[in-house]
Order: structure tokens, then sequence, then C-alpha cells
């Protein structure tokens, strides 16, 4: 069966699509921009299309976001919190925003502006393209309360804060001799009770990918086996006999693979189901230690029908479970007062294999440079498999979500020093991003007032008025700016010419 690598070579990216400069909004189309064509069928310009398609991207990473707050709402039988955003958000922000409009309307349970900016975003409704990416920035601000926030909440609450510890990355922590169960995807409903059941089973040896597992090396110590790129690698191991997943950076294609050896692939959220994967939904704490209980019980039966097992020796130690609880902020304030520490810059995001530069060695040579990295995701993971995450210059602080653990960092060194979030030297870094999430999170971080960068996805400068709103225009009420660049080299350029937010 392909795999991954395969597959991405098999698929050119359309460049359209990349530019975001391809319209299917409607069935009159799909239309594409070109030098002869500066117009869709319906007269949308480009700076139009490329809004949208921006705003619809940002529409998808929020009410991913907000789902999984809303799961775990939903899981633990709670309401939503009252002006959620107003309590979080920085009081000086909050009134920028409602001096802009833009702040979220939430109405409980309904995800209204989301729905609001898909309708404004549809055939025929909004053709102002600033109005349009005003909807990008407002869907940031949810995605960062409504979504990482609360979710980051509401799990610290219920499953517990993570503490600072030791702990291991990569394919090297599936084992030979023992009983793999995987645990894969976003949420910690089913992990969390995973995590505590294993312990039962001396010959159980759980391991998480991706985000979930991420959540769970924080809390648990549980090995981190893959990120997103290397999750079908995990299976093609041989050695693990059951992988279930919830939500979120789950591949289709794990159905496929987990019948070329053993494994059964189980889906365990409603909203995430596989045909060929067997369905044991958790919806409640009992659900969830009923489910954990009988993936269990199905990999230690499943061990026996185990053949050729090929384990790549490659494992890492790392630091992990770092939050603005346990960070000294203090002492980071005070560094970064003193010149001691130039900045703060956020690596965060996803490991999209199309982007093949070395942006590790780019993150080293900036902590060389006496800079501080905060990092999450499938990114974080890259760090930690080059030795990075000493918990000395790189902290990691978790799953995607968690990225309301780096904005709180900045809010809080923000308060200590008297000054707004985007005063200080913070930058927000995602070289390789692959979700419709991991572009909202840029958007949040940019209505903080931290400039925000992108390395890949032309959508950020395939329009001129739409490179210009997100560098320059975003700039006039919100001190940050969006922008792509693809060259790590050229970034160290610009830091060092234009100095972006870190030289404040
Ligand atoms: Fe074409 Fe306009 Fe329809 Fe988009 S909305 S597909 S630009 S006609
Ligand atoms: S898992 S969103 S590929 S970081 Fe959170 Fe990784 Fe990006 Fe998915």
């Amino acid at each position: 069966m392909k795999r991954l690598g395969e597959r991405l070579k098999s698929q050119t990216p359309c460049p359209f699509g990349l530019d975001e400069t391809c319209c299917r909004n409607c069935l009159l189309g799909p239309c594409r921009i070109t030098s002869t064509a500066k117009r869709g069928v319906c007269g949308a310009e480009k700076e139009v299309i490329v809004a949208r398609g921006l705003t619809r991207f940002v529409a998808g990473g929020a009410a991913a976001h907000c789902g999984h707050a809303y799961h775990l709402l939903e899981f633990l039988k709670k309401k939503y919190p009252e002006n959620y955003i107003k309590k979080r958000a920085p009081s000086y922000l909050y009134k920028t925003w409602k001096k802009l409009g833009i702040v979220p309307e939430v109405h409980l349970e309904h995800f209204k502006d989301i729905s609001e900016a898909l309708h404004a975003t549809t055939m025929g409704v909004d053709a102002d393209y600033q109005d349009i990416l005003k909807w990008a920035m407002r869907l940031g601000i949810i995605d960062g309360y409504y979504g990482m926030y609360l979710a980051t909440e509401l799990e610290d609450k219920e499953f517990g804060s993570p503490e600072i510890k030791e702990g291991a990355l990569d394919l090297g922590v599936i084992s030979n001799d023992k009983v793999n169960i995987a645990v894969h995807g976003h949420e910690l409903q089913l992990a969390s009770a995973l995590a505590e059941e294993a312990k039962k089973y001396k010959e159980v040896n759980l391991v998480g990918v991706c985000c979930t597992g991420a959540a769970i090396l924080a809390r648990y110590g549980v090995p981190l086996a893959a990120n997103f790129v290397l999750s079908e690698d995990v299976i093609a191991t041989g050695a693990i006999e059951a992988m279930a997943v919830d939500v979120q950076c789950i591949m289709p294609s794990l159905v496929d693979l987990a019948e070329c050896y053993h494994t059964k692939l189980i889906t365990t959220n409603e909203l995430g189901k596989i045909p060929g994967a067997l369905h044991l939904p958790v919806t409640d704490e009992k659900s969830a230690k009923a489910v954990a209980k009988r993936i269990i019980k199905t990999a230690l039966e499943n061990f026996k029908n185990r053949r050729k097992v090929n384990i790549p020796a490659t494992k890492t130690k790392i630091k992990v479970g770092f939050t603005p609880d346990n960070l000294d902020l203090k002492e980071l304030f005070l560094k970064i007062k003193k010149k001691e520490i130039k900045g703060i810059i956020g690596a965060i995001g996803c490991n999209n294999p199309r982007v093949t530069e070395d942006w590790v060695s780019f993150y080293k040579k900036m902590s060389d440079l006496g800079y501080i990295i905060l990092t999450t995701g499938c990114i974080a993971f890259k760090l930690g498999q080059a030795g990075l995450l000493d918990g000395e210059r790189f902290f990691h602080l978790g799953s995607c979500v968690n990225n309301a653990r780096i904005a709180e960092v900045f809010r809080r060194i923000a308060n200590l020093s008297n000054k707004q979030i985007t005063d200080l030297p913070f930058l927000i870094s995602c070289p390789a991003p692959m979700t419709e999430k991991a572009i909202a999170i840029g958007f949040f971080f940019a209505s903080l007032g931290v400039d925000v960068h992108f390395g890949y996805s032309n959508m950020f400068n395939s329009e001129p008025k739409v490179t210009n709103f997100l560098a320059n225009i975003l700039h006039e009420d919100f001190k940050s700016k969006i922008f792509l660049e693809t060259s790590p080299l050229k970034l160290l350029e610009k830091i060092k010419k234009e100095g972006l937010s870190l030289d404040r």
C-alpha cells in the first residue's frame, strides 16, 4: 500500500489551489483567476476570492478547535462559561476588538460566528475583501478563546495540569516484546482513561501519536511514538496490536495499512468514523472507561496475530510538561528586560512534508542568538527528534490547543512588564502548516499583536491587496502582521533587518 511519501509525490499541488485563486463557491465555477480571466463568472475579483478562501480556512480551523472544547463540555456535562473572552483577553485588546466590531458573539452552543463567516463568504454575499479578512481576525479570536484556551483549561481541570518531567519520543518507544496500544488524534477523554487503565497491565505499552500523544506525554509520561507525518509508520512497525483514534489529523489510509498488518483500528468519536475500523464511541466518563478496557482486551487478544516486526531504534529523551504556571515567567521577564534574552519565538504548528527547508536548524540558530523557543504540536516533535527539547532554551508546551499556553505566557509577561503584548519581543513562527487549524492559530496570535510567520502556502502573498492587508493594514489596528517566508535564511535576514515583532 502506498504511504504518505509516495502519495505526496503522485499528488502535485494545483497552483491555483495553492494560491487560493481558485473558487469553488458555486456551480457557475469552479473559477480560476488567470492573466486573461481576471474575474470569476459572478464577477468576483482575485482579492475577494483569495480573502474568501483564506477566511474559510480559518473557519475550518476555528470549528475544529471549538469542536474540541465543545466535546469536552459535553463529556463533562458542563455549560459554556459566561463572558469568557472578556474575562480571558487583555482588557486593552478587548476594547480594540470591540471598537473594530470583531468581538466574537458566541451564543453558547451555537457556533454562530463561524456559520456567519461561512455565510459572508458564500457566493454573492460579502464582496469587500477587507471586510472578509476582518472575519478571519474575528474567527482567530474565537479559535483562541473558545477553542484553544477553553479546551486547555477544561483539560487541565479535568485531567490535571502537566508537570515538568522527562519523556521519550520517536518510533523507538514502541516495544518489541510488549502489547503495544497507540492512541492518536487530539482529545484526552479516551486517552486519559487508557493511560489510567494501562497502568494495571505490565505487559501493555501505551504510546501516543500526534497531539493526543503530546497531551498524555505531558500528563502521564506516556511516550510519544510519532507526529502526524509518522502516524502510518507506527502501524508499519508491525508491532501495534490496537490503535485508537479520536478527531483531527487522522489519515483515512490508516485503516488500509492496519489491514496489511494485524493492527485493530478503533474510532472513538462520533464525528470521526472510518469505514472498516471498529467504532466504539466515547461520550462520557463511563463510556471512556469501558472503551479503554475493551481496547486493552482487544489488544491483548490480538498479540498472537503479530507477524514480522520492524521497529526503528530511534528514540530521544526530552523534557515536557511546561505551562505558564511552572515556567519561571518572572525570570524570563527580567532577562528580557536586561536583554539577556533577546525574545521569545513560538515555533508552532504542523510538520507539512511539502516543506523541505531545514527549519529545525533555523530555530537552533535563533536559540544560539539568544532567543527562547516555546513549541507545540508536530513541529515540537521535530525539535525533539533533533535533541533540542532540553527545557533550558527550548520548552515543549504541549498539543495544538495548548498554543493557548504560549498566548498566556505572552499575556503574563506583558502584565509583569506593564506593557502590551505587542510591545514585547515575541514572534510566532509556523514553518510548515498543514491544517486549517494552523492558519486559524496564526490569526489568533495576530489579533494579540504578535507578528506571525508562515513558511508555506502562497495564499498569503498571491494577491497584492490581500498581502498588503495582512502585512500593513492589519498593523494599524493590531500592531502585527501575517506574512509568508519560505526560506529560513531570508527569515533570519528579515529578523536582523526589520526586527519584526522581535525588535521591541
Ligand atoms: Fe466562480 Fe463566483 Fe461561483 Fe466563485 S462564486 S465559483 S468566482 S462564479
Ligand atoms: S496534530 S494540526 S498536523 S500540529 Fe495537532 Fe500536527 Fe498540525 Fe495536526
